[in-house]
């Protein structure tokens, strides 16, 4: 390409037609041999996908029988959400489905992760299920199976339904057993057809910003002993449904979580950085992934609560720490952790103000924790399976007036993150895959539609869907199984 015309496009964003090849993707075969003489190959069989949840992308809340989710009620309420946007309808994917695994077909994913929405299966909760709930998953599997796509579930992402909120939701211990009664039903449903299955989904963001902050659904903000319960039954219902899902099972299945580990990596890399590292993980999750590897909530967090620490049998803690076959991962973001001569030997070091982040003002640029995230959980806890089971990057993302996306700064986040992702795997960590969030720019929570993840453009007013330009670097990416 002439350098002229690359300046040329750089300093006016509408391309003149001359400098058309600009945007116009090159054939592996015309890559320049600097590409082809430095590939990051992943192993062969490295699995490679993208992720949705029900809520963020189905809309029909109403169709075929679905009940309220604590979703709908929340988003519903004034001011709870990006000027008062709900997902009623999305992406639309309860209809749309088709054309969306026919966009995973032309990228070339081997697998897909989604949501089973449970006030579809159980518009109450509990009680009868709803076969036309179920039937939306039977449909969509079939699609998947057309396409040959390997489907990754998830049975919670957030959308509990109303009417189990309405008696104390999570902090109430019988929805820790109707979640599992809900698992084992669709367990009994579908697992002839789904290997890879996931309990929740972040314990985070619907626990402590559902019944702490109040900036999730159900909005609430209870007193920390109340909040310090709930996180318990949480992991509870993870155990349960760990072992409900085992039991109803009708071929061998592998069963996770998904969960965003508080990373922390180390701020510079020497031993004690490292090592600090490490105790920051380890504690900063001891509610959720460091209780469900151990069997045990550590000395320091249950004295930090004090009479605020949850009530627990060993027991509880035997079903949490249920043995499971994999475990996922989320990894967005993550923190610097240096040494520090205090009980817990470590410090979180504030991060400056500068510090980049993506159009999500949470969202950090921090390309290694692919690569200490998972390593770090596999020396510690000794796991060895894991999935990135989300990473992704919300940008400003402009439909041009030719119709196409360039969303270069995503490019830019994915490949570096996963340069990092790829020294990991070459160095041994168990990531068997990667998933990319998310398929669709969807209803981003209390953001509303205002943040944009997708690789593919939607288009909320017409449902049009437009791949942007990250969509052909994630689809070269899978087909030479590389890095460039
Ligand atoms: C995931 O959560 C979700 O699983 C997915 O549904 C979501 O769409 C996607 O990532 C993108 O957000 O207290 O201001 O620092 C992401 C995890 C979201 C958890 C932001 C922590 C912190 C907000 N996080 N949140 S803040």
């Amino acid at each position: 390409m002439k350098r002229r015309c690359f300046l040329r496009s750089a300093l006016a964003l509408t391309a003149a037609p001359a400098c058309q090849p600009l945007i116009v993707r090159a054939a592996s075969a015309d890559l320049p041999e600097i590409s082809k003489s430095t590939p990051r190959t992943f192993p062969q069989g490295f699995l490679w996908g993208t992720a949705t949840a029900a809520y963020q992308v189905e809309g029909a809340v109403r169709a075929d029988g679905r009940g309220p989710s604590v979703w709908d009620t929340f988003s519903h309420t004034p001011g709870k959400t990006y000027q008062g946007e709900t997902a009623d309808i999305a992406d639309d994917f309860y209809h749309l489905y088709k054309e969306d695994v026919a966009l995973m077909k032309e990228l070339g994913t081997q697998t897909f992760r989604f949501s089973i929405a449970w006030p579809r299966v159980f518009p109450e909760g509990t009680g009868r299920p709803n076969p036309k709930g179920l039937d939306f998953y039977k449909r969509l599997l079939d699609a998947l199976d057309s396409a040959g796509i390997a489907p990754y579930a998830t049975l919670f992402h957030w959308d509990l339904p109303q009417a189990l909120q309405d008696s104390g939701g999570w902090t109430n211990i019988a929805t820790s057993h109707a979640f599992a009664d809900y698992a084992a039903y669709v367990a009994s449903q579908l697992s002839d057809r789904i290997q890879h299955w996931m309990t929740i989904n972040e314990f985070d963001s619907f626990i402590d910003a559902g019944y702490a902050t109040g900036e999730s659904a159900p909005g609430l903000k209870l007193p920390r002993k109340d909040v310090m319960q709930a996180r318990h039954y949480a992991v509870l219902a993870h155990g349960l449904a760990v072992q409900a899902i085992r039991a109803a099972a009708k071929q061998s299945i592998k069963v996770g979580l998904a969960e965003d580990i508080s990373g922390a990596m180390p701020a510079i890399q020497d031993a004690a950085h490292i090592r600090a590292a490490e105790l920051a993980i380890r504690e900063i999750n001891a509610q959720y992934i460091t209780v469900i590897l151990e069997g045990r909530y550590t000395d320091l967090y249950l004295r930090n609560l004090g009479a605020d620490a949850p009530h627990f049998t060993p027991e509880e803690l035997k079903v949490i720490s249920s043995p499971i076959d994999f475990l996922g991962i989320n990894v967005y973001t993550t923190q610097e952790a240096s040494p520090a001569d205090t009980p817990e030997g470590f410090a979180i070091i504030p991060r400056p103000a500068s510090y980049p982040h993506a159009s999500s003002n949470w969202l950090f640029v921090t390309p290694q924790a692919l690569y200490w995230t998972p390593k770090l959980v596999s020396q510690i806890w000794g796991v060895k399976e894991i999935y990135i089971t989300e990473n992704g990057y919300s940008s400003e993302d402009i439909l041009r007036p030719d119709g196409r996306v360039l969303d270069t700064d995503r490019i830019d986040y994915l490949r570096n993150y996963l340069l990092e992702l790829h020294r990991g795997v070459s160095e041994g960590v168990p990531v068997r895959g990667y998933f990319l969030w998310s398929l669709l720019d969807n209803y981003e929570w209390s953001d509303g539609f205002s943040k944009r993840f997708g690789i593919t453009y939607v288009d909320f007013k017409t449902q049009k869907r437009t791949p942007k330009l990250s969509y052909d670097f994630y689809k070269d990416l899978i087909h030479t199984n590389s890095v460039v």
